[in-house]
């Protein structure tokens, strides 16, 4: 296995950002862009590589199943998006029978790196990915929350104006409608988000927590609306989580995994904190939650496997 070699399945608007955003990284020597549309991968590979001289030396090409066996890494984010005012979950029987088609041809060439998986329901595909790739849970791994975390700090950090490096906070559950805010572990640097917002002279808890959460859950609703599709922000997502993978950090990083036990729930994929390294997720963490926010993660985790019982993988 080539660690310095990953390939990105799908390259529309998330998979070529993506692509775009790892080529400035660094990371990686060589890496593969394959679509069902191959005139399209060919074309994101073309555009970006021109960027070269001023990035990294990296090969960047449109290639195929043939080229995904010695890979590290690969990432799929091929499959339908969103349209205005839809869903993700309403993407899900779409993209399941696209993942029935591509996992097993990432099987059959011996793959044995790490599953990173974007294309949504993420948390479904996850799982998706997992039950069809028959490989162990630590190699499958779904972008999760961790976007919309980068949101909600991002937010935090507004009507704090302070640095969102130091705010940290996460959001758990589905990547979509049913997650949850961890309002209980929320701080700035140690000091807890409330005393923190007192500290920077904001008093209206309630409202302000009601009114960032609507607006981290709102976000891609919104972004789709005005522009049509979400990328550059889910882009920087995943190249987060990559370099974790990549250069073997230890990162905790709200990921969907596999739960076997965890907050209670099994058999399902779904966003909490998780330590990634170099062989993917090493180790589900439970942290804290309050009786609310307990309660709002079972909720969110019932909506996930109501879905999943409607599948057939
Ligand atoms: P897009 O621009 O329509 O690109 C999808 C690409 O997938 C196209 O180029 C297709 O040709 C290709 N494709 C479809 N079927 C196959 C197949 N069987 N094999 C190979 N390629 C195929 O969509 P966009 O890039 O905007 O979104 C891709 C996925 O990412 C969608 O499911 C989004 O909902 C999801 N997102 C996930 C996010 C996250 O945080 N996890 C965030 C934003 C979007």
């Amino acid at each position: 296995m080539n660690r310095q070699k990953a390939a990105i399945i799908g390259c529309g608007f998330v998979g070529s950002s993506t692509a775009f955003a790892l080529m400035q990284k660094g990371l990686f020597s060589e890496l593969v862009l394959i679509d069902a549309d191959q005139k399209k991968a060919h074309g994101e590979a073309a555009d970006i590589a021109h960027g070269r001289p001023f990035a990294h030396m990296m090969q960047i090409y449109a290639g195929d199943y043939s080229d995904v066996g010695d890979c590290g890494l690969i990432i799929i984010t091929a499959g339908a998006a969103q349209k205005p005012g839809e869903s993700r979950t309403a993407l899900v029987y779409k993209n399941v029978e696209i993942f029935k088609n591509i996992i097993p041809q990432i099987t059959a060439q011996n793959f044995e790196g790490i599953l990173l998986i974007v294309s949504n329901p993420v948390d479904i595909l996850t799982y998706a990915a997992w039950k069809i790739s028959g490989y162990p849970k630590e190699r499958v791994i779904g972008s999760g929350t961790v976007l919309d975390s980068a949101r909600f700090r991002y937010l935090l950090s507004e009507h704090l104006q302070v640095d969102s490096a130091s705010v940290h906070a996460m959001i758990i559950g589905e990547h979509g409608d049913s997650e949850l805010a961890v309002w209980s572990g929320a701080n700035v640097s140690g000091i807890p988000i409330h005393d923190f917002c007192e500290i920077r002279g904001h008093y209206d808890h309630e409202q302000a927590m009601e009114q960032i959460y609507r607006r981290v859950r709102e976000s891609a609703y919104q972004i789709i609306e005005e522009k049509g599709a979400t990328y550059y922000g889910v882009a920087m997502a995943v190249t987060r989580i990559v370099v974790a993978l990549i250069r073997d950090e230890g990162a905790v990083l709200p990921i969907s995994s596999l739960m076997q036990g965890e907050y209670g729930l099994s058999d399902l994929c779904i966003s909490v904190p998780a330590i990634v390294g170099g062989n993917g997720v090493q180790q589900v963490l439970e942290i804290p939650l309050n009786e609310k926010e307990h309660t709002e993660l079972l909720h969110s985790a019932n909506e996930l496997k109501e879905i999943l019982q409607k599948i057939w993988l």
